[in-house]
């Protein structure tokens, strides 16, 4: 495979500079998971064991309003972006088709309401299906003021995306004012791929963002590593204030904040550190979420030739993406090593799946069994999994499979509804594209403990490599 830096050694350079800049900066206030210790993994018995769960169908017989399972005689399959509520105890589901029309509805209603159509603002093409409207949230204090966000590719200017606030209508609730459009963020995008795309609010009450590398393979732009701009990151903003040129606030406690005020208030150089940054080093965080019960903001990000991620969340943290994938290295030739970067808590193989599709950690009622389980899935292999990791250690103590009837259909994505119930959503030609998650009959709950066979079965010539780093050679 030839260096992601081959034809460009200017950026390599500007990379490591960067890096090394990213190593000295955040670290001293960055509070990242503790690092998965080789003993740990070696040692590790994960249990992997098929939980006596079941995926199923949700909402079946529900008619989506203003779709047609085909346009012009041309399939035209729903796609459900994601799932979420307004946080005002109306019990409402909110489900945005990624062209744009957000659907509104109660788990007994029989038909969505179109609570926004943004589908004459937003742009959306299958062959670059990682574009649309990709994120919506509501305001922490919504039942008071109205107001929700939502991200997305703009038809205005190629490959944009678009951070807007709405407000609901005076006189319906399952209706937003489509008139109250107000642009927050602007930014752009080199490729239509990679966009990651999730908004949502953390328990502080600011605004997370997650923006992809920028797209096509090996961040040939170099934006990972690049703190002068948004991508490849998370970002925190405060939608609440205004800065001086910008359509919200830096909250202060940003990592990167404290470290211009170290420099006498100057970006450190190189110049032009953006200070809405969060965390860093991301490829495409293809969805991420708050625990509702603990705070803590899980990101899964999209590998690209051997690793899908999950990665707890830590102000400041470096992922490590372009200069490594999983808990290793990226490209022969890079020798990447420090401190500073934050490895997943959970890697997988490309022979399990080839991309990750971020989940939920279950906080429902239905289910205690599931109570704390991080709920994720694999795009491509259509698998599912709860994940659970042990809070004092920051190691994975499970990941169990979850079988069900539409494994191999792609799951688009995660959500979760007021009372912390969790549904997935899938790609479906015929309008069905919601699942939950249910008890299976007749079984028993066996727990067996196993050895990480499915990883350590999973190991490349690149992950056999020995790690340069502190992290573990022994991939997990
Ligand atoms: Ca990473």
């Amino acid at each position: 495979m030839p260096s992601p830096f081959q034809s460009l050694p200017s950026s390599f350079l500007g990379l490591v500079v960067m890096a090394s800049l990213a190593g000295f900066a955040p670290a001293a206030q960055a509070e990242p998971p503790s690092s998965n210790s080789p003993a740990a993994v070696a040692d590790a018995a994960i249990d992997e064991s098929p939980l006596p769960i079941e995926a199923v169908q949700a909402f079946p017989d529900l008619i989506w309003t203003g779709w047609t399972p085909d346009v012009d005689g041309a399939p035209n399959p729903l796609r459900p972006i994601l799932l979420t509520h307004a946080g005002d105890r109306s019990g409402r589901l909110f489900v945005p088709q990624q062209q744009g029309a957000i659907h509104v509805f109660r788990p007994d209603s029989a038909a969505t309401k179109v609570f926004l159509d943004l589908t004459e603002k937003v742009h959306y093409a299958d062959r670059q299906n990682e574009e649309g409207l990709l994120g919506l949230a509501f305001h922490p204090r919504f039942a008071e003021n109205g107001e929700f966000f939502v991200h997305y590719s703009t038809k205005t200017t190629p490959l944009t995306m678009v951070l807007e606030r709405y407000r609901v209508s005076k006189d319906d609730p399952d209706s937003a004012d489509p008139t109250s459009g107000e642009e927050i963020l602007r930014v752009e995008h080199p490729a239509w791929n990679h966009k990651g795309g999730t908004i949502c609010f953390g328990p502080d009450g600011y605004l997370y963002v997650a923006y992809g590398d920028g797209g096509k393979q090996n961040d040939p732009f170099g934006n990972g590593q690049n703190l002068q701009n948004l991508l490849g990151k998370v970002l925190r903003i405060d939608v609440d204030s205004k800065g001086d040129k910008t359509a919200y606030g830096i909250p202060d406690d940003n990592p990167f904040v404290a470290v211009m005020a170290e420099n006498g208030g100057k970006p450190p150089r190189p110049s032009g550190v953006r200070r809405e940054i969060w965390a860093y080093g991301l490829r495409n965080p293809w969805r991420m979420s708050f625990d509702r019960r603990t705070g803590r903001l899980w990101i899964a990000d999209v590998g690209q030739d051997l690793w899908e991620e999950i990665n707890l969340g830590a102000k400041g943290a470096n992922y490590g993406w372009s200069l490594r994938e999983g808990n290793q290295p990226y490209a022969p030739t890079n020798t990447a090593t420090g401190p500073g970067f934050v490895d997943p808590v959970w890697q997988y193989a490309h022979d399990i799946g080839k991309s990750i599709t971020g989940g939920n950690v279950y906080r429902g009622k239905k289910l205690p069994e599931l109570d704390g389980c991080y709920l994720y899935a694999d795009y491509v292999s259509g698998r599912l999994w709860a994940l659970t990791v042990d809070d004092a250690t920051n190691r994975a103590t499970t990941n169990r499979p979850i079988p069900h009837d539409r494994e191999g259909l792609p799951v688009l994505s995660f959500g979760e509804d007021e009372a912390g119930e969790v549904y997935f959503t899938i790609l479906s030609p015929d309008g069905r594209g919601i699942y939950t998650f249910r008890r299976r009959e007749g079984s028993a709950s066996s727990p067996q403990t196993s050895a990480n066979r499915e990883i350590a079965a999973a190991s490349s010539p690149a992950a056999s490599e020995p790690s340069t780093t502190s992290s573990p050679s022994q991939p997990r």
